[in-house]
C-alpha cells in the first residue's frame, strides 16, 4: 500500500486579477472587486491587473497602460488597502511567463481542448484565434502557483479554468516526485451574484466585450446613465415572486434581485420578503437608487485616481516589487525542481 501524497502546509494566501481589456462593469464589481474587498483581511491578498491575459485578443498598444491603471485605480476606490494587498500589473512580474512556460509543458492538449470558455471567446473561426487565447487557463495557474495562492475569488466563469489549475499543480507535484509542493488552490465562489447578467438579456453573462452598452452598467456610468439603464432592462410584466422557487424560473427577474442582494448585502430571500408582490414600477426605482448609492463613491475615487496616474503608478511600482519578492524564491525552487541548470547545480 502507498501512502497518500503529503498535502499542502503552507499559509494560507488570497490571489486574483481582472484583466486590462476595457472598462469595468457591475458583474466585476460584485462577482470579483467587492469580494476581494471583503476577504482581505483573512490572509495575504495579492490582486493583479492581467495585461498579459488582456493581449490574447487585440489590444490598442496606445491605451494598454491607461486601461491597466484604470483596473488599479478600480481596485484602490472599491476600498483595496495598497499597505495591506498587493497591487500591481502582471507584466511587470516576468516570473509569470516563465512559470507559463513551464506548465505549458505540464498541461495536456485534452484538458485545454475542454476549455468552454476558449470556445466561447474564439467563436466559430478558433484558427484564427491566438495561440495565448488557447493557453489562457495554463498562465492563470502559473499566475496562481507562482505565489502558492490557497484561495481565488473569482465569478461562476471561472470555475473551470480553477479545476485546470488544481490539475496542473497536481501533475506537477506527482512529475517531479515533490509532493504537496505547489497547492491545490480553492475557488471562492459565493454570494448572490457569481454570475450577473446582462440587462438585455437574462441568459448572457454581462460582459465588457458585450456589444450593447444597455447591457451592462459600467462602474464609470454616472447616476443618470445607471438609472436609465435598469429602467430599460428586460423583464416580465408579473410582480416579484415570494419563493426562490419561482424566481429561478424568471432569469431577468433573477438577476435583478440578485443585484439587489449583492448591492445591499443581502440574501435573495430577504430582498423577496420585502418586494413580493411588488411590480418593476416599484422595484426598478428601487435597485436604481441603491445602486447609485452604492457604486457612487467607487465612481467618484476612480475618477480622482484616474486624474493622478502618478499616485497609481506608485501603487504599482510598489506591488510589483513586493510580488517579485514573494514570487521569486517559488520560482527558484520550481526551476531547481525541473532541473534546470543554475551555477553549482546537480
Ligand atoms: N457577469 C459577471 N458576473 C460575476 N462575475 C463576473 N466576472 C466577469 N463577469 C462577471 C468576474 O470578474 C473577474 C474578472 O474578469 P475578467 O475581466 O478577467 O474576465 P472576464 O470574465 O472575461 O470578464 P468579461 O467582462 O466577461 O470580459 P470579456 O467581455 O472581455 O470576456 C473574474 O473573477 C470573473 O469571474
Amino acid at each position: 500500500m502507498t501512502d497518500a501524497p503529503a498535502a499542502y502546509s503552507g499559509p494560507k494566501r488570497i490571489l486574483s486579477g481582472i484583466q486590462a481589456s476595457g472598462s469595468l462593469h457591475l458583474g466585476n464589481y460584485l462577482g470579483a472587486l467587492k469580494r476581494f474587498v471583503e476577504l482581505q483581511d483573512t490572509a495575504p491578498t495579492f490582486v493583479f491587473v492581467a495585461d498579459l491575459h488582456a493581449i490574447t485578443v487585440w489590444q490598442d498598444p496606445a491605451v494598454l497602460a491607461a486601461q491597466t491603471r484604470e483596473i488599479a485605480a478600480a481596485y484602490i476606490a472599491s476600498g483595496l488597502d495598497p499597505k495591506h494587498s498587493t497591487i500591481f500589473p502582471q507584466s511587470a512580474v516576468r516570473e509569470h511567463a516563465e512559470l507559463a512556460w513551464i506548465f505549458n509543458c505540464v498541461a495536456r492538449l485534452g484538458w485545454l481542448d475542454r476549455m468552454t470558455q476558449f470556445k466561447e471567446k474564439s467563436g466559430q473561426h478558433k484558427e484564427r484565434a491566438s495561440v495565448g487565447l488557447y493557453t489562457y487557463p495554463v498562465l492563470q495557474a502559473a499566475d496562481i502557483l507562482l505565489y502558492r495562492a490557497t484561495h481565488v475569488p473569482v465569478g461562476e466563469d471561472q470555475k473551470q479554468h480553477l479545476e485546470l489549475t488544481r490539475d496542473i499543480a497536481q501533475k506537477f507535484n506527482n512529475d517531479f516526485s515533490a509532493p504537496g509542493f505547489f497547492p491545490l488552490p480553492e475557488p471562492m465562489i459565493q454570494g448572490p451574484a457569481t454570475r450577473v447578467m446582462s440587462l438585455r438579456d437574462g441568459s448572457a453573462k454581462m460582459s465588457k466585450s458585450d456589444p450593447s452598452d444597455l447591457s451592462r452598467i459600467n462602474l464609470l456610468d454616472d447616476a443618470d446613465a445607471i438609472a436609465s439603464k435598469i429602467r430599460k432592462a428586460r423583464t416580465d410584466p408579473e410582480p416579484l415572486p415570494d419563493t426562490l422557487e419561482a424566481l429561478k424560473a424568471r432569469p431577468e427577474a433573477d438577476n435583478l434581485v440578485g443585484i439587489y442582494a449583492a448591492l445591499a448585502d443581502e440574501t435573495k430571500a430577504e430582498v423577496l420578503a420585502r418586494y413580493a408582490g411588488q411590480g418593476f414600477g416599484v422595484f426598478k426605482p428601487a435597485l436604481a437608487a441603491l445602486a447609485v448609492e452604492k457604486l457612487g463613491p467607487v465612481t467618484g475615487e476612480m475618477r480622482r485616481l484616474m486624474a493622478d496616474p502618478a499616485e497609481v503608478d506608485r501603487v504599482l511600482v510598489a506591488g510589483a516589487e513586493r510580488a517579485r519578492e514573494a514570487a521569486a524564491p517559488i520560482l527558484a525552487e520550481t526551476r531547481a525542481k525541473v532541473g534546470f541548470w543554475s551555477a553549482g547545480a546537480g
